[in-house]
């Protein structure tokens, strides 16, 4: 069996050199945030005396590809085609009894700032954010899971405030609850494995439970322990977990808030939480994302949304390869789209797919499967030596935008996409976009023998 754990991982990074213990004490106000913040590409830290806790605070854990290829256990390489297969075969969750999770269990009356080292991230910020809590609920109509990331805002003893954006499901379940009067009753994981942070990331549809994805990714089912005060399940291996319910009535001011652009935003009115249980296990380690424009939050979206987008425009357009959704596009807004030979016009209905399926696409560009779309100089190469500006550029102004988008107006943007790639005839020869290379029989001879030269 597969280690379904964050701690796992956390000694395997260490066993690698990859993981920083912190010795020196940080403070919860504005400390971690800031050793996060300027290690964000460095190793994963591990702050082990936090000024006021028992409970030890790990950061910066899946802030490049490699660590969650590590974390699947398979090559850096290997990380699109584990999520194209883990929602091609999703697996069902198995139910255990026992679960290290529930170790300790803590009942009303609660501080959840007094239990929990929960960073206060930024200046504007009214106060701390959780900000790796996998929220899981349940559709009461369906009887459906619903397994998502909303950062949850301190709002002192066992309440907090949910910023949920309306479109996303578990803002449409609550929708529902409110519908008929009631509550919507919420388990939060706190400290995950890889699997379950990116399963609840997939852009699956209303009533596909994200945990199936989850087994999909860990190639076998992922372990759920019922909640003791909730009528729902969480992973057993997560180091915390706080039950309670979304009081979709009881809305609570926000104020600022950071979003992945690296901006501040205002939303408005977040959503009333109340926690009614915590359970942990007994040398609990707290997870905290740094959230922001920054490698661990965008990448959770960039890769969850490039699988998803990939699996989905293959469906109608067979010649697409791979969608890489880019770091400075801030994992959400950009997406480089790489096609096999695709035919006149193929391109642009490609971006108006994406763009139609992934309401945050703004810059959508096309490339040819003989460029690598991870790497920037190759794309940039495709757009010098492929792309022209009278034919090739689609410019859509006033599409409904994401409320995420930092340039939108009334919700609208300008949505933008360009087709690098070739066309039917290119590089034949004799014609103008003919490679230049050495004969290919001695190429591959020296290629051969390398070492010899
Ligand atoms: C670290 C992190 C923090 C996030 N915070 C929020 C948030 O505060 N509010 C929100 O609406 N979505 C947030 N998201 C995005 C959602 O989790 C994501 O879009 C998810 O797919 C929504 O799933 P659902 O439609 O099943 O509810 C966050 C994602 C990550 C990786
Ligand atoms: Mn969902």
């Amino acid at each position: 069996m597969t280690d379904q754990s964050m701690r796992g991982f956390l000694s395997e990074l260490e066993e690698n050199g990859e993981l920083q213990r912190v010795e020196r004490a940080v403070d919860t106000r504005f400390e971690i945030a800031s050793v996060l913040t300027l290690r964000q590409r460095g190793p994963a830290q591990l702050f082990a005396r936090v000024d006021g806790y028992a409970m030890p605070v790990a950061g910066n854990l899946y802030n490049h590809r490699s660590r969650f290829a590590a974390a699947l256990g398979i090559k850096p390489g290997e990380l699109d085609a584990a999520c194209a297969r883990a929602l091609q075969q999703p697996l069902a969750p198995r139910i255990v009894d026992e679960a290290p999770v529930q170790q300790v269990v803590h009942h009303a009356p609660l501080d959840i700032g007094t239990l929990l080292p929960v960073p206060h991230w930024f200046e504007r910020e009214a106060a701390p954010y959780i900000t790796a809590g996998v929220i899981v609920a349940k559709d009461r109509e369906t009887g459906r899971r619903n397994v998502s990331i909303a950062r949850l805002r301190l709002e002192g003893g066992s309440r907090l405030m949910a910023g949920i954006a309306r479109n996303h499901h578990l803002a449409r379940i609550a929708e529902k609850a409110l519908q008929r009067g009631q509550d919507l009753e919420i388990a939060v994981a706190i400290g995950n494995h890889a699997a379950v942070l990116l399963g609840s990331q997939m852009y699956v549809g209303l009533g596909d439970d994200e945990f199936d994805i989850v087994g999909g990714l860990l190639g076998e089912p992922v372990e759920l322990v019922k909640c003791k005060t909730v009528d729902l399940e969480v992973p057993a291996h997560a180091e915390i977990v706080l039950e309670g319910r979304l009081c979709p009535a009881e809305l609570i001011e926000e104020g600022a808030v950071s979003e992945f652009p690296g901006f501040y935003v205002y939303y408005g009115p977040g959503i009333a939480v109340e926690i009614g249980c915590v359970t942990h296990r007994e040398d609990a380690v707290y997870q905290a994302i740094l959230p922001g424009y920054a490698p661990e939050h965008c990448l959770l979206g960039a890769v969850a949304i490039g699988a998803t987008l990939t699996r989905d425009l293959q469906r109608s357009i067979p010649a697409v390869r791979r969608v890489f959704i880019t770091d400075g596009g801030m994992g959400r807004l950009h997406a480089v789209i790489s096609m096999h030979r695709p035919r006149l016009g193929e391109g642009k209905r490609a971006v108006i797919l994406a763009m139609g399926l992934v309401n945050l696409l703004k810059l959508v560009i096309v490339v040819e499967d003989d460029i690598d779309p991870e790497d920037p100089r190759q794309v940039e190469w495709s757009l010098a030596a492929r792309f022209r500006g009278h034919e090739d550029l689609l410019v859509l102004p006033g599409v409904r935008a994401d409320r995420c988008d930092p340039l939108h107006e009334d919700l609208v943007v300008t949505k933008i996409g360009m087709i690098a790639t070739t066309r039917p005839g290119d590089g034949e020869p004799g014609g103008r976009s003919e490679f230049a290379a050495p004969a290919r029989d001695i190429l591959e001879r020296v290629r051969a023998n390398l070492q010899l030269y």
